[in-house]
């Protein structure tokens, strides 16, 4: 018996999560509708959403979109509706046990370089304005890209390291799923958002293969037409991934050789402070300085922002300077104060240049 048409309902103009439910359709070639392109598309979601709504003798109600109706058939919930679909598409590997693997790997990238990232223009509140949050969205956002963007990325490129991965690119058993599709629209919608830091953490080359798997979803032959269509709606200021420049905050995280100078003098008494060489040369100038230079004097100098990096002779005149002065804690918190501000500013202003160079 012939399939039933499966319909996407999902909003207009954002790719939102129902991109990926439609990448799936994409990757195997299977029509559908989706009520982000129909007339009257919208008024249909708003039925299914509306608080009238109580649904049918054999369906609940959704909550929100995306939803898939195939058939009698009515569900929701992003990841409910890939797991129903992975098997009638030929996503979910080659054993019935599989879809539980590639569901926890899909639940995770959608965990956390979707709903993470969301959270991080929407971190108070979902029904406020980025607007009314934007301080403690900057807050979120700097600690987000520090310690969970590297975290995701890591976990990934552990599982693509290892062995159940198999030997292609995909995240399970050797065979393209629609966790490998997740993770591709959630990196692309996390590079959008994050463009600073996702370049960064690509030039790191610590998460080869995730970015590996990211370009070889991008090449295959239906998604790459599909993303040079019309159809591919892009990122805006509207919906998960939304990109505002000063949310795109990078880390040192990434940056090369960033636990040698500074760093290492400063981890030897204790403190751990990652990306000081790429601020020494003004560190070396502020303790030159009078003690109680303020720290805006020093960060007013652009022109000699060090974008080319620092090398080992001015490390070793650091060193000096700090091994002629006895150095004790409080001397230690002021240069961390310095160190932090400075770098901040480094990489607001010269980082991108830094790393290309
Ligand atoms: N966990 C749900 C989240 C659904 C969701 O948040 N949908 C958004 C659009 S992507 C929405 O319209 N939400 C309305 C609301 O939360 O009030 C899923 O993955 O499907």
């Amino acid at each position: 018996m012939a399939e039933p048409p499966y319909e996407l309902i999902y909003w207009h103009v954002i790719p939102g999560r129902g991109e990926h439910i439609r990448l799936c359709f994409v990757e195997a070639g299977v029509s559908y509708s989706d009520t982000a392109f129909l007339e009257g598309g919208m008024v249909t979601l708003q039925g299914y959403i509306s608080d009238q709504n109580t649904g049918d003798e054999t369906n609940p109600p959704p909550f929100a979109p995306p939803i898939l109706k195939h058939g009698d058939l009515v569900i929701s919930q992003t990841s409910n509706i890939l797991m129903y679909l992975g098997p009638k598409l030929g996503l979910a590997g080659t054993q019935p046990s599989d879809i539980w693997k590639i569901n926890a790997l899909a639940l995770t990238a959608l965990d956390g370089l979707s709903n993470e990232v969301h959270n991080c223009h929407h971190p108070i509140a979902i029904d406020l304005y980025y607007e009314e949050q934007k301080e403690e969205s900057l807050r979120r956002s700097k600690d987000w890209v520090k310690n969970r963007l590297p975290k995701f990325l890591g976990y990934f490129e552990r599982v693509l390291a290892g062995k159940a991965s198999g030997a292609g690119p995909w995240l399970y058993g050797g065979t393209l799923t629609w966790a490998d599709l997740v993770l591709f629209q959630t990196l692309d919608g996390t590079s959008y958002a994050f463009s600073k830091a996702m370049a960064a953490a690509k030039q790191s080359g610590k998460y080869d293969r995730v970015f590996q798997l990211y370009e070889a979803v991008k090449a295959r032959p239906r998604i790459a037409e599909y993303l040079a269509s019309e159809r591919r709606q892009k990122f805006s200021e509207y919906g998960v991934y939304r990109h505002y420049e000063e949310l795109d905050v990078v880390s040192d995280e990434y940056l090369p050789g960033s636990n040698n100078s500074i760093g290492s003098l400063l981890e030897s008494v204790g403190f751990s402070i990652k990306g000081a060489d790429i601020s020494c040369k003004f560190i070396f100038e502020s303790t030159a300085g009078p003690r109680d230079s303020p720290v805006e004097s020093v960060v007013e100098r652009p022109g000699e922002v060090p974008v080319e990096g620092l090398d080992d002779p001015l490390d070793a005149e650091l060193g000096d300077e700090l091994g002629k002065n006895p150095v004790n804690n409080r001397e230690i918190v002021r240069l961390f104060t310095r160190v932090e501000l400075v770098w901040y500013y480094c990489l607001q202003r010269s980082a991108y240049n830094y790393r290309k160079g």
